[in-house]
């Protein structure tokens, strides 16, 4: 009996500890993936923000069409705090989620921070994201009407 007890517990501890090293690979990998992550794979589009500060804004240009797996590079050019946002009931069927996992720092579904510093910038990567018609547009300047539409193709 003794034996057997013994026998579990250095089975626990043996599990225990290829759970660490688990942990310990998913970090490196997690922080060796980071360098690419700045520099994309794909092809990279650009779209300007802009606007007055008050009545004006818009994104430029207002629609593009892009290659699967392109990356979209939002630049505050003027008249921010701008971000991009996508309508969930106006991306193609099943794209939320690949869309999601392009958008680091999200400050929520679909939704990208608020840039705020002039030529600051901001990347939306398509990879993984089916094709179809992706409507976006800026939180602070909806109202204002600056909206997007991206095209997957
Ligand atoms: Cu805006």
């Amino acid at each position: 009996m003794r034996l057997t007890a013994f026998g579990a517990l250095l089975a626990l501890g043996a599990l225990a500890c290829g759970g660490e090293k688990k942990a310990d690979q998913t970090q490196t990998q997690t922080s060796a993936a980071q360098p690419a992550a700045t520099q994309p794979a794909g092809p990279v589009v650009e779209v300007k923000m802009t606007g007055n500060g008050s009545t004006q804004a818009t994104f430029v240009p207002t629609a593009i069409t892009i290659a699967p797996g392109t990356t979209v590079r939002f630049v505050n050019v003027s008249g921010g705090p701008h971000n991009i946002a996508f309508y969930g009931d106006s991306i193609p069927a099943g794209a939320a989620a690949a869309l999601n996992a392009g958008m680091a720092n999200r400050q929520d579904n679909l939704s990208g921070p608020f840039l705020t510093t002039p030529n600051e910038n901001y990347d939306v990567s398509f990879a993984g994201a089916p094709t179809g018609v992706y409507k976006g547009y800026c939180l602070p300047h909806v109202a204002l009407g600056m909206k997007v539409t991206i095209t997957v193709k």
